[in-house]
């Protein structure tokens, strides 16, 4: 085992012991977290999981994990997912894998998050990869230049466009809704384009997760970094 995913999330299941209410992470660097606890549950360890997407959820079944819901158990013990991109103080981008509502429904619902990801994710400052924003169907066009007009605001600025899926069509996320990618660049004052972002009409959630994550593994070339906030 040398993928440095594979390797971080090994790290995060070290945390996992018999009994927790886990959330259960979207992403590649995820599903290696998912699979390396199903082969602890298939050996005995008793946990039970809630899944932060459609995807999740079908692999979690295919290795074994029991599988409940906030309505069931609306307090988890630990979430572990994945990052588009990580800075110094543990902010994050999530969403590249277009489940960023449920994940952070379920990150919200936890009382510790513990991010997964390899070197690539860490950043200085957050935005080279695009920021996915999550919307209502209604008034998309009105939705989108309010978003636009919330990233100049605090110094943002560049295209943002709906996320296609592979067949020419609006990528429809696993609650229904849409989602933009939004070029803005480095992002000097993510708590404030969030607070922004919040206050658009239209947008259901985005990709800054800022004050969620306690801690993260990442893997790089000298082995496992682990970061608290
Ligand atoms: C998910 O994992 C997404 O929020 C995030 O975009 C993605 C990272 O993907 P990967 O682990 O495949 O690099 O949590």
């Amino acid at each position: 085992m040398n993928d440095p995913k594979r390797l971080a999330a090994a790290a995060a299941l070290e945390l996992v012991v018999p009994g927790m209410k886990l959330g259960l992470g979207t992403g590649s660097t995820a599903a290696h977290f998912v699979e390396l606890l199903g082969e602890r549950v298939r050996a005995g360890l008793n946990v039970i999981g809630v899944p932060t997407s459609e995807a999740t959820h079908r692999l979690a079944q295919e290795c074994g994990i029991s599988l409940t819901t906030l309505e069931e158990t609306p307090e988890l013990d630990l979430t572990v997912d994945g990052a588009d991109e990580i800075d110094s103080a543990l902010r994050l981008i999530k969403g590249g894998g277009a489940a960023l509502l449920r994940e952070k429904i379920v990150a919200s619902a936890s009382r510790r998050m513990v991010v997964i990801a390899d070197g690539s994710k860490k950043v200085q400052t957050l935005g080279a990869f695009r920021l996915p924003i999550e919307v209502v169907r209604f008034g998309v066009e009105a939705t989108r230049r309010a978003i636009i007009a919330a990233g100049a605001a605090v110094g943002c600025s560049g295209d943002v466009s709906l996320r296609m899926d592979g067949v020419g069509h609006a990528l429809v996320t696993d609650e229904g809704h849409l989602l933009f990618d939004a070029s803005f660049g480095r992002i000097p004052d993510p708590e404030g384009l969030a607070l922004l972002l919040n206050a658009v009409p239209g947008v259901v959630e985005h990709g800054l997760f800022i004050g969620l994550a306690d801690e993260a593994f990442v893997a790089g070339e000298g082995g496992i970094e682990r970061l608290v906030r």
